[in-house]
């Protein structure tokens, strides 16, 4: 497939891919087309062995501004059940592997929702998150409402999402909706530092530990717990596991082949 408003670059760094979206005179607004490229580029990544860490950023001035305003502004109730959207987005939820959001300039809306739909996010000083939908006439509709909550809690939640109004980097680092905030220049060095960290772990066991930290937003605390314990158990079924464990007992450092 070519790419009109993503660029991908599937071996940005060893075991690591990169994806930019790339509408910048837009502020990278998400149209339906720029969603259907990030959508595949993500399922293609997710299955390519090599690659162990996914990296969304977008430019420094916006990583996304949100959906296409332009594009839903005549649309019915009708055309968005038919056009499904929703479909996208959990695709893009359902990636396998860690993903990190680089972030500078705006988050907002959409891009905001596709940043929290990331597994971490590290953000430049500049960077602004918001769910400006409410000035539109509209609310959030890609998960602004629950991992917003989620995240940060209900009050901070309620005022931006009834509000409109944007939160800064540090902010938002201090409300604990993103993991770092370094200047602009190397917010996306520092997404790479986070991956690399993370490629160079058992990926079958970063698999499985994913999946059960999600499961926490979707079940209550027992079904959780027996959920990670059959994932822990799992972890015994990997030659990871066996290298892993045994790289600590001989002083030296595991090589994990994701097997
Ligand atoms: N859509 C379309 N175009 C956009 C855009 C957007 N969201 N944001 C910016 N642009 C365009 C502007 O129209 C302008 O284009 P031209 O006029 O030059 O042709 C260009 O980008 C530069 O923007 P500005 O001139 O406005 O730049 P400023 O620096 O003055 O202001 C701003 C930047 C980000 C504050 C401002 O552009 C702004 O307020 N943008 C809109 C932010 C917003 O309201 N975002 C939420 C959109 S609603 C769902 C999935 C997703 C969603 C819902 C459902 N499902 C799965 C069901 C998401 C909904 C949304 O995100």
């Amino acid at each position: 497939m070519i790419y009109e408003f993503i660029q991908t670059t599937p071996q940005f760094s060893e075991h690591i891919a990169l994806i930019r979206l790339n509408r910048p005179k837009e502020l990278n607004a998400l149209n339906l087309q720029l969603m259907q490229e990030l959508k595949h580029a993500l399922a293609e990544m997710d299955q390519q062995e090599d690659i162990r860490c996914i990296i969304i950023t977008g430019n420094d001035k916006a990583f996304a501004a949100g959906a296409d305003i332009k594009q839903m502004e005549s649309r019915t109730a009708i055309d968005m059940l038919i056009v499904d959207q929703f479909e996208t987005w959990d695709q893009i939820r359902k990636t396998k592997k860690p993903v990190i959001a680089a972030v500078s300039g705006f988050a907002l809306g959409g891009g905001c929702e596709l940043a929290m739909t990331c597994d971490m996010i590290v953000a430049s000083e500049t960077a602004k998150f918001g769910q400006p939908e409410i000035k539109i006439g509209i609310m959030p509709g890609a998960g602004g409402t629950q991992r917003l909550t989620k995240a940060i809690g209900k009050a901070r939640a309620m005022e931006m999402v009834l509000t409109g109004k944007f939160i800064t980097a540090d902010e938002a680092h201090k409300a604990g909706l993103i993991n770092r905030v370094v200047p602009e220049e190397v917010y996306l060095d520092e997404a790479l530092k986070l991956a690399k960290e993370i490629a160079q772990l058992s990926p079958v066991a970063v698999r499985l530990a994913k999946e059960s930290v999600l499961k926490a937003f979707e079940t209550g605390l027992q079904e959780g717990l027996y959920f990670e314990r059959k994932n822990f158990y799992m972890c015994f079924a990997s030659e990871d596991q066996k290298e892993g464990m045994n790289a600590f007992v001989e002083k030296r450092k595991p090589d994990f082949k994701g097997r």
